[in-house]
């Protein structure tokens, strides 16, 4: 073992992680400095040891990362929110963490101090999973940051992922529970959407409604609409705390729109809905770390998961640009 302050990311390249073609062709970076420099900053997290039912999210950096038909590199002007948002930020790929096959802990590890540092530095850390259970870093990273009451989350999901930890590193469907237990979290600070299906059952629901945590099921979604869901989210998030962490789990999709995931749940949210939900967070939250989970391109046909994956993050980054330059969301057709 050498001295020498670890690299995080990179190393040596495996058939399921290193980079391809980085995210939308934005430039590789190797060194903290340049990820300090950028605005945002995708780092790949190639890991799905933490999953309960079907695995493969491992390869879900690779799929996303190259899941569209066009390899232009600097251009990816958005007709919808009327803004590019390759030329309002500076957005560099970092490549993947440097995971080792089934050791969860440090690949937990190296994600929140790859977060971490990108925090440090006011860059946002966009990170394409991989398993959800990778939030127990990025939560970690979130708190050493800005502390509990520094940051609301708004988190798309068919589950609530409170669950109780067993012995042993946290899998997905646990780390909002593990976070609020250990302190990283506030309970009353999140805000899930899209929660259906039938887990979790009712012991759990009363367990995250004392932790003051606030959701909004399908049905409540259907009712309301998903645009006065996604209001109210940001409204409470705005109150709660300055920073916000958004994360997507795709499979609040409906299985129709995202069957490559490990755990898929029938009548979710359209793919439509969600990207417009996603700018709409990013447009007017300081989202401070994003992230995308569970796609996992072995359940995937035509890769209509992935791509949809792919333009969760490019709605991120346009709201996140629609921000920066004192836009909104609203555009009048180009
Ligand atoms: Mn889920």
């Amino acid at each position: 073992m050498s001295d020498a302050p670890r690299d995080p990311v990179h190393g040596s390249y495996h058939a399921f992680y290193g980079v391809v073609r980085t995210f939308c062709g934005v430039p590789l970076v190797s060194s903290r400095a340049d990820v300090a420099a950028a605005d945002a900053v995708v780092i790949g997290a190639p890991f799905d040891e933490g999953v309960s039912y079907r695995p493969g999210t491992r390869f879900g950096p690779q799929a996303v990362r190259t899941a569209e038909d066009i390899n232009v590199t600097g251009d990816r002007p958005s007709m919808h929110a009327g803004i590019d948002p390759l030329k309002e930020l500076n957005i560099v790929d970092w490549g993947d963490i440097d995971v080792v096959a089934s050791d969860l802990p440090r690949s937990h590890a190296l994600l929140a101090e790859a977060a971490g540092a990108a925090l440090a530095t006011d860059t946002v850390p966009v990170v394409i999973g991989g398993d959800h259970s990778l939030s127990h870093a990025m939560l970690q990273a979130m708190h050493e940051q800005f502390g509990a009451d520094g940051y609301s989350v708004i988190h798309f999901d068919t589950h609530a992922d409170t669950g109780v930890p067993e012995d042993g590193e946290p899998p997905h469907g646990t780390p909002f529970r593990a976070a609020i237990e250990r302190g990283h979290l506030k309970g009353s600070n999140i805000f899930q959407i899209g929660l259906r299906g039938t887990w979790p059952g009712p012991e759990l629901f009363q367990w995250m409604r004392e932790q003051g945590m606030q959701w909004a099921t399908m049905d409540e979604v259907m009712d309301r609409g998903i645009t006065d869901v996604v209001r109210e989210a940001i409204h409470h998030a705005r109150a709660a705390a300055p920073k916000t962490y958004l994360t997507v789990d795709i499979d609040v999709l409906d299985p129709a729109y995202a069957p490559g995931t490990g755990t898929p749940e029938p009548g979710g949210l359209t793919t439509r809905e969600l990207l417009r939900s996603v700018r709409s967070v990013t447009s007017e939250l300081d989202v401070a770390a994003f992230d995308l989970v569970e796609v996992s391109p072995p359940y995937d046909h035509a890769a209509i998961t992935a791509m949809a994956g792919h333009r969760v993050l490019l709605e991120g980054l346009n709201g996140m640009a629609l921000r920066r330059t004192g836009r909104d969301s609203r555009h009048e057709k180009p």
